[in-house]
Formats: C-alpha cells, sequence, structure tokens
C-alpha cells in the first residue's frame, strides 16, 4: 500500500495486516515531517521470496531508511537487516506475553553483525523520528522541520494550565 505518491524516502514494513494500527503512527509522524514512505504488510516466513524483492527493490529506489514492526518470535527487522546496508528500524508489536515483551527481545537481541536500531513496544511514532533525523542528516530543510516539531511539543508543555504558575519563573 502506497502511503504517499512521491517516491518513498522510508520503507515501512510489517509482518501482518494486523499491525497496521500501531505501524500507521509512523506514517502519520511522516506525514506530519512531509517525508514519502510506504507500507507494506510482508510476512519475512510466509512470503521470504516477497520480503526479498522488497529489500532489493528499495534499495533502488530512494528509499534511504527501513522501518519494520513484527510481533511474536519477530524476526522481519533482522532479516530485513541481513539483506541490506540500509539503516532498518525495529518496532517490537504488543503481544498477549508481557505486553510485547517477546516482540521486544526477539528485535533488541540481534547477534553482533547486523544490528537493529530498536524502540520502545508501539513506539512507531519514535521509530518515525529517528528515520527522520537520519535523513536530516543530507537533508537541511528536513532539519528544520524536526527542530520545529521539537519546539512546539515543547512549546505545548510549556503552556499547558497545570503549569501555569511556573511560566517567568527562574
Ligand atoms: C507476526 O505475527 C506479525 O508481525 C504479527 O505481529 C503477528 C501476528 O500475525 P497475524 O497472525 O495477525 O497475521 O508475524
Amino acid at each position: 500500500m502506497a502511503a504517499e505518491t512521491q517516491a518513498a524516502r522510508v520503507g515501512i514494513v510489517c509482518g501482518s495486516r494486523s499491525d497496521f494500527p500501531v505501524m500507521e503512527k509512523a506514517v502519520e509522524m511522516l506525514g506530519k515531517l512531509e517525508v514519502p514512505c510506504e507500507l507494506h504488510a510482508i510476512s519475512a516466513h510466509r512470503a521470504p521470496d516477497l520480503l526479498f524483492r522488497f529489500v532489493a527493490r528499495a534499495e533502488k529506489s530512494g528509499i534511504r531508511v527501513i522501518i519494520a514492526g513484527a510481533g511474536g518470535a519477530a524476526h522481519l527487522p533482522g532479516v530485513i537487516a541481513a539483506k541490506t546496508i540500509m539503516p532498518v528500524i525495529g518496532v517490537p508489536i504488543p503481544t498477549q506475553i508481557g505486553g510485547g515483551l517477546d516482540s521486544l527481545l526477539s528485535i533488541v537481541q540481534m547477534p553482533k553483525g547486523i544490528p537493529v536500531a530498536t524502540v520502545a513496544v508501539g513506539g512507531a511514532e519514535n521509530a518515525a523520528l529517528l528515520a527522520a533525523e537520519i535523513l536530516a542528516l543530507s537533508d537541511p530543510a528536513l532539519r528544520a522541520r524536526l527542530v520545529s516539531y521539537r519546539e512546539g511539543q515543547t512549546r505545548s508543555i510549556e503552556e499547558d494550565e497545570s503549569n501555569a504558575n511556573l511560566r517567568g519563573a527562574g
């Protein structure tokens, strides 16, 4: 499923359509930052050839970072990372086991040699922000949008009514 019509710079893959509610948060965040992306559901164990085709195509297209979400014995991010030099960010999907502890450990405990940068369980927004930060290293306009995003979130906390008595305090 293409989330944008412009050439994608971030490829988002998850193991099942049941992961979409989590991974769509990454699509939304990248949209806010004006980073084109595309979202796919490709199981690493049920459709490995299709997954490899996706990675090979991503290598040749404008995709520069991959976000991969999976639940349970979550091998998808590691398998993708094994097939590409592009940075891969793993999103552990919440499950019935310890709220997603199985997914978290499966993704974060990559054996040496093939890294996967892992965010919190369900942390698709942070995966998108990290992907944008990687792209921003060579994109000053995107860097400026990230700075503005951070300023906005700081401002919304400072302006929260619960902090009214701290305004102007040294
Ligand atoms: C993993 O198994 C997927 O990433 C998903 O989180 C989990 C369950 O998949 P479905 O049974 O919903 O297709 O491969």
